[in-house]
């Protein structure tokens, strides 16, 4: 660790939280973990809701400025569809990008394999062009998986889903391809856990994946058990544009669970960011985060500085 891993590359949002179970429409447990996207000239986030059942659903929250005023909507966009085997509990952490070649968006969240032992978790990708209407997929990948995205672009002519599966206990970030969005494979291990380190535990991705000139920037939580349960911070890695090979990765964690609202909650010691969009006026990146699993919290840094920090970053 040298002096400059010191600086802090993201502000907490001075209003944050942003969205709390408190400030609902309706009769909610947790709300956090939102996908985020622009939209019509707004920020839209798809939240993630977790019922007083205990079930979660997806919400939309749509704000101007990404920060104030967010209108709420007063029941849920998407829940988990039992014909498409999706266990009734739950649609979780949503990511959500826009397809050009397709022309519309592509939702990607966790749901639950309905009557298979464990009810373990798996990925469904949902598509939609004006967030009212939705096609659904259905369930894409083994379980156990989660912490699935789609590249926003394909590669040589191949969607690229990055995703989470757990493989002999070990939880790395992986990459699979598709010709048709139905069937995958040429599955590889993109961003492996660290021996000792923050994110020797778990890693999975957080936002999907951001093109920049200088590669594909890579936003993902780190998970590390302790004597007191598992701290979830975040690092971030840049990949190669064709290749997706990595070429820097923060060797320290950048956001890590300090304030309160970050530190107690129904889970306590989580960032979980799930959405993010850049302002380009500014230059700003925007991140939205699930905190303590309990409320939606904003962070925002200057993508410039991330870069030149990520490159700088060529020990992993
Ligand atoms: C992960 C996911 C997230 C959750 C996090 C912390 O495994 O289930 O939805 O925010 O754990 O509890």
């Amino acid at each position: 660790m040298d002096n400059e891993n010191l600086q802090e590359y993201f502000k907490r949002y001075e209003g944050n939280p942003i969205l709390t179970p408190e400030n609902w429409p309706y009769n909610a447990g947790a709300v956090f973990n939102p996908g985020a996207i622009k939209f019509n000239d707004e920020i839209l986030l798809l939240v993630r809701v977790e019922d007083r059942q205990g079930y979660s659903h997806l919400t939309i929250a749509k704000s101007k400025d990404g920060k104030t005023n967010w209108h709420i909507n007063t029941g849920p966009a998407l829940t988990a569809e039992p014909e498409l085997g999706e266990a009734i509990f739950g649609l979780e952490d949503p990511r959500i990008v826009w397809l050009e070649d397709r022309q519309e968006y592509m939702i990607a969240c966790v749901s639950f394999f309905d009557k298979v032992a464990g009810e373990p978790p798996g990925i469904s990708l949902i598509a939609t062009k004006d967030f009212l209407n939705f096609q659904r997929l259905g369930r894409k990948l083994m379980p156990f998986n989660k912490d699935a995205s789609l590249f926003p672009k394909t590669f040589k002519g191949c969607y690229a889903l990055i995703n989470r599966p757990l493989v002999e206990g070990r939880a790395d970030i992986w990459v699979s391809f598709s010709k048709d969005l139905d069937f995958w494979g040429k599955d590889r291990v993109l961003i492996p856990t660290r021996h000792r380190a923050w994110d020797c535990s778990r890693v999975g991705l957080g936002p999907p994946p951001i093109e920049t000139p200088d590669g594909w920037l890579i936003i993902y939580h780190g998970a590390r058990g302790t004597a007191s349960g598992t701290i979830y911070r975040v690092g971030m890695a840049l990949l190669d544009l064709e290749t997706l090979e990595i070429i820097g990765r923060s060797s320290d964690w950048v956001l890590g669970p300090k304030e309160s609202y970050e530190r107690v909650g129904d889970t306590d010691d989580v960032i979980f960011p799930c959405g993010a969009v850049i302002d380009e006026k500014t230059d700003e990146l925007l991140v939205y985060y699930g905190a303590a699993d309990s409320v939606v919290a904003l962070a925002i840094a200057n993508l410039n500085d991330i870069l030149v920090y990520l490159k700088k970053c060529t020990e992993y």
